[in-house]
């Protein structure tokens, strides 16, 4: 008979995400990953402005919710005061890459030592659907309703692959929770971005690819599919820069 996993320490309340979101998915990885490595009662989280903040609501682990995108800039503090805490940023791509790319771009520029995890979603969630720096080209969005135009916005942006080959972080991984073995895939990137900030190696970045089933007009099971179709073909899951331990 299986066993029921039981819910990890930090996660106290339900979150009040829509009905087959991915955040609540991505937050049980990183509560598990630190409950495993030993760091649930060290946690600070540096939170986001979006669907991300819901992250506060049901968290038994102390946290600050920084401004729209600042996240970057607020746990660089954070983690320069409190060296022995893990700090981890939990930010939207709306917030991380659209309003924060500033702060995001510095801190993998300073390989500041604490961890950003990014849920993209290819919208701004919260606020309706609006198009973000990684809405795909052709994408119907509330603010690109003839489908995204590149030759007008530019390109959906590639973080992980932009800070992994421009500066020198400890870490970067892209991973997505559109199928079981994925889930498992994205569980160990985000844990290898803990171990790396215990070992004090430098700044780690997981980005998540992750359904948003209300603005994309689809039901839970149709949004994990687009992410396997759509999403994936532009955005490819995997690690793209590697810890001293794994090279
Ligand atoms: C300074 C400022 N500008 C704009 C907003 C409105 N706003 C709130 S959430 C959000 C978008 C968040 O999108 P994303 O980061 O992609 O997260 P998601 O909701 O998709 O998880 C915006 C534009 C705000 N709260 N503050
Ligand atoms: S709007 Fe999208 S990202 Fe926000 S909670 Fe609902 S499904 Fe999740």
């Amino acid at each position: 008979m299986a066993v029921a996993k039981k819910i990890p320490y930090i996660i106290d309340k339900p979150m009040g995400f829509c009905p087959g979101c991915g955040h609540g998915v991505v937050i049980r990885l990183i509560a598990e990953s630190l409950e495993e490595l030993g760091q649930d009662n060290n946690i600070i989280f540096g939170i986001g402005v979006g669907c991300s903040s819901l992250l506060g609501g049901g968290l038994n682990a102390d946290r600050q919710h920084c401004p729209h995108g600042r996240a970057g800039a607020v746990c660089t503090g954070m983690k320069r005061v409190n060296p022995e805490n893990i700090i981890i940023s939990y930010q939207g791509d709306g917030d991380a890459y659209s309003i924060g790319i500033g702060e995001s771009t510095t801190a993998a520029y300073r390989n500041e030592h604490f961890t950003t995890i990014v849920i993209n979603n290819t919208n701004y969630g919260m606020t309706g659907g609006q198009m973000s720096q990684t809405t795909l080209p052709g994408q119907k969005t509330s603010t690109t309703v003839g489908g995204r135009d590149c030759d007008i916005t530019g390109f959906p942006m590639r973080f992980p692959e932009m800070i992994a080959h421009s500066f020198n972080p400890a870490y970067v991984a892209r991973g997505s929770i559109a199928n079981i073995k994925d889930i498992h895939q994205a569980k160990k990137f985000i844990k290898k971005a803990i171990e790396v900030q215990i070992s004090g190696e430098g700044y780690s970045f997981v980005e998540i690819l992750s359904p948003c089933p209300t603005n994309w007009h689809m039901s839970p099971i149709q949004a994990m599919k687009h992410i396997e179709n759509v999403i994936k073909p532009y955005f490819p899951i995997g690690e793209f820069k590697l810890p001293k331990a794994d090279t």
